[in-house]
């Protein structure tokens, strides 16, 4: 038989304590729609003098059996959102604008800064800061329209850089 002891009953306690701080300072947010899981969509702050902005999530899950595509996105905070990929071209970086975005099954496809693709915010209405959030609708051909909310942060790395 357990004895109930000090240790006994702190123990679970601390540990649910470092479970919800390490929650809350892992600092990311998800969405769940159909079989696609979008992890953590967020933007680097807008720089002055630039009319375009970049969004990013840090990946889409296919977890279901099926390739479903992104097809496009829509936000209040820009005129329009175009799909970009990036290529290197020898050692020139080029982005280009795709149709959309193949999301094979079973497979996560990531849109992180500095990787191969992202959103380009078109025309900002108003500056991204940090700290901001705002919405973006996300239209996939099977799972259909998903709007999530995209968080305005300076990434871990520090870039805020989009050369464009
Ligand atoms: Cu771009």
């Amino acid at each position: 038989m357990q004895r109930l002891t000090f240790r006994s009953i702190i123990r679970p306690l601390v540990g649910c304590f470092a479970f919800f701080c390490i929650t809350t300072v892992v600092y990311a947010h998800g969405t769940k729609t159909g079989d696609l899981v979008i992890d953590h969509p967020y933007a680097t702050p807008s720089l002055s003098g630039v009319p375009n902005g970049a969004a990013y999530l840090r990946g889409i899950e296919n977890t279901g059996s099926t390739a479903d595509k992104l097809l496009g996105a829509s936000t209040e905070v820009a005129e329009r959102v175009e799909l970009h990929r990036m290529t290197m071209d020898g050692n020139i970086m080029r982005m280009r604008e795709v149709p959309n975005i193949e999301l094979p099954a079973k497979t996560v496809v990531k849109l992180r800064h500095n990787g191969e693709y992202h959103l380009m915010l078109m025309n900002l209405k108003r500056p991204l800061k940090d700290g901001d959030r705002f919405d973006i609708t996300l239209e996939f051909q099977r799972a259909g329209k998903q709007t999530v909310n995209v968080w305005v942060q300076i990434p871990r790395d520090g870039s805020t850089e989009h050369k464009h």
